[in-house]
């Protein structure tokens, strides 16, 4: 076949791409040349844990927002890819909430089956993308970090799945600049250990600061204030977690709220979000939304309308994830095999329209779920992606808000059906207010966890 593709980022969604192609290829259809820039030493992207902060081995800006003892914050049995299960991985059914080594060894393991890892090259970090007009190509220039040499190629394709959860959001607070404690963005957190005993700031009411504020509290956080800027999380949470509206200033160790009131702080970590950031993409081409589940100027949430050769993946707010990213990927596939012909871009844009007002009406939770059902729904029908019961998904994802707010300490505790393979899984040995250790040979093990590691 004549045309190349560059899938920018060897993350799930990049390897999603891979995987898409591998699984046409399998099946017997010719395909295009690829070409897989992927700035780490290794696949996973954000599953792969990295001790380091600010800029890497070779200057580039760390990418890895994950920290120790992360464990999945839904259920894996929401993400499982439709072909390749959490049970044919590891040979049984393991527990619903995993730990991240866990799930970045089942991420690895549907890539080493496929044989996609020769098409990444690693240690490259992507610099810029140039679109000509005349030739309908794309130049991609990258740099070799190991070589520290630059190198331009061209495209027919470029998709771009680079993630966005690593280009924090990091908003000032009067006084931040003299606070005499620690001041973090989430994207730094690595070790919740580091605030044993310490009385927590953390910003924001979303994810980061849901999980990062029970890890502290996990790992012996003496106490946890959450500031919101819209709305509470609203969690039956225990005597040592507040919720306050949003902070105003904080003159030395003394953070003021909104509402008037105040609290003695020793750190505060900003988990207020992420940018979608593309600093290797042109005006022309690049993507500007927040973090939302229809972006604006994505046909199908994929491809630029302005230039649909340019795809993204990955970039909507995030329900569902893995599968998701296949669901996009086998589409964009299909697409690049002209197998599927995008309409022109006044279609394309009138289609957008229709989600985006969809999109304006969800709000709640459940309705939210309901929506990314809905989109990944359409995404599928005209591709041979194995079927999957993405409404099945969804209640489960139901189920999941609904044992977050019975217990939010204990929801890691419970244990949803494969949609896939019809299996409940089991519970784990050990509750994870008590699961100290959060190692791939530990969570697999049979027996219970008995020491407390972290605490010794
Ligand atoms: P990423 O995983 O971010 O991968 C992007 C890849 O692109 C990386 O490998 C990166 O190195 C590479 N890259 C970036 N820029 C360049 C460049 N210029 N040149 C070359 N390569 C580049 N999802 C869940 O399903 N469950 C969870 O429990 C969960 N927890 C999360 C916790 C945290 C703290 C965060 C930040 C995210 C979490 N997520 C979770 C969401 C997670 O982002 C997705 O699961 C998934 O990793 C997104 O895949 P991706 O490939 O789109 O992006
Ligand atoms: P999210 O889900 O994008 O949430 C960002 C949060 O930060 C949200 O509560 C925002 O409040 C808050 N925010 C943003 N800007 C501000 C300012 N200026 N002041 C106060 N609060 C602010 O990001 P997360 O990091 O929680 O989650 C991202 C991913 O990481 C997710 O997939 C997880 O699995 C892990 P708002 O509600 O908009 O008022």
């Amino acid at each position: 076949m004549s045309f190349r593709i560059a899938i920018l980022g060897a993350g799930p969604s990049g390897l999603a791409q891979l995987r898409a192609f591998e699984a046409a290829r399998l099946a017997g259809t010719e395909i295009p040349e690829i070409v897989c820039y992927e700035k780490q030493s290794d696949l996973g992207g954000m599953w792969n844990y990295t001790w380091r902060t600010g800029l890497d081995a070779y200057g580039e800006p760390v990418h890895g927002s994950m920290y120790r003892y992360l464990w999945s914050n839904g259920p894996k049995e929401c993400l499982e890819f439709a072909d390749y299960s959490f049970e044919e991985h590891f040979g049984r059914p393991i527990p619903s909430y995993p730990p991240r080594a866990v799930l970045r060894d089942y991420i690895m393991g549907r890539v080493e089956k496929s044989g996609a890892r020769q098409y990444i090259r690693f240690n490259t970090a992507v610099h810029w993308v140039d679109y000509a007009e005349e030739t309908g190509k794309f130049a991609v220039t990258v740099r070799d970090l190991k070589q520290d040499e630059l190198c331009t190629e061209e495209f027919d394709y470029v998709v771009v799945a680079t993630g966005h959860f690593s280009t924090p959001n990091a908003p000032y607070f009067e006084g931040l600049n003299q606070f005499p404690g620690r001041v973090m963005h989430a994207h730094d957190f690595r070790d919740a250990c580091e605030f044993a005993g310490k009385d927590l700031l953390l910003i924001g009411s979303s994810y980061s600061a849901e999980d990062i504020g029970t890890q502290c509290h996990k790992y012996g956080a003496e106490s946890v204030t959450f500031s919101y800027r819209s709305q509470a999380m609203g969690f039956d949470w225990p005597d040592s977690f507040t919720e306050k509206p949003l902070l105003i200033k904080v003159v030395g160790k003394t953070a003021y709220f909104k509402d008037g009131s105040s609290q003695e702080v020793d750190a505060i970590i900003l988990c207020t979000g992420y940018q979608h950031h593309f600093p290797f993409l042109p005006d022309e081409l690049t993507l500007n939304t927040h973090n939302r589940l229809y972006p604006e100027g994505l046909y199908k949430g994929i491809f630029l309308e302005k230039n649909p050769k340019l795809v993204f993946l990955g970039m909507q707010d995030q329900y569902y994830t893995f599968n998701m990213f296949d669901a996009q990927a086998w589409y964009a596939r299909d697409v690049m095999l002209d197998r599927i012909i995008l309409p022109d871009e006044t279609a394309m844009a009138a289609d957008s329209t229709d989600w985006i007002s969809r999109e304006q009406k969800v709000d709640n939770p459940f309705q939210a779920i309901d929506f990314q059902a809905a989109y990944i729904r359409d995404l599928l029908q005209p591709t041979d992606y194995p079927a999957f019961d993405v409404e099945g998904v969804a209640e489960i994802f139901k189920q999941w808000e609904h044992d977050k707010e019975a217990d939010i300490l204990g929801y890691r505790n419970k244990s949803y059906r494969s949609t896939l393979t019809g299996t409940l899984a089991p519970v784990h040995h050990t509750p994870w207010m008590q699961a100290m250790d959060d190692s791939l040979e530990t969570f697999l093990s049979e027996e219970p966890e008995v020491e407390n590691l972290a605490l010794d």
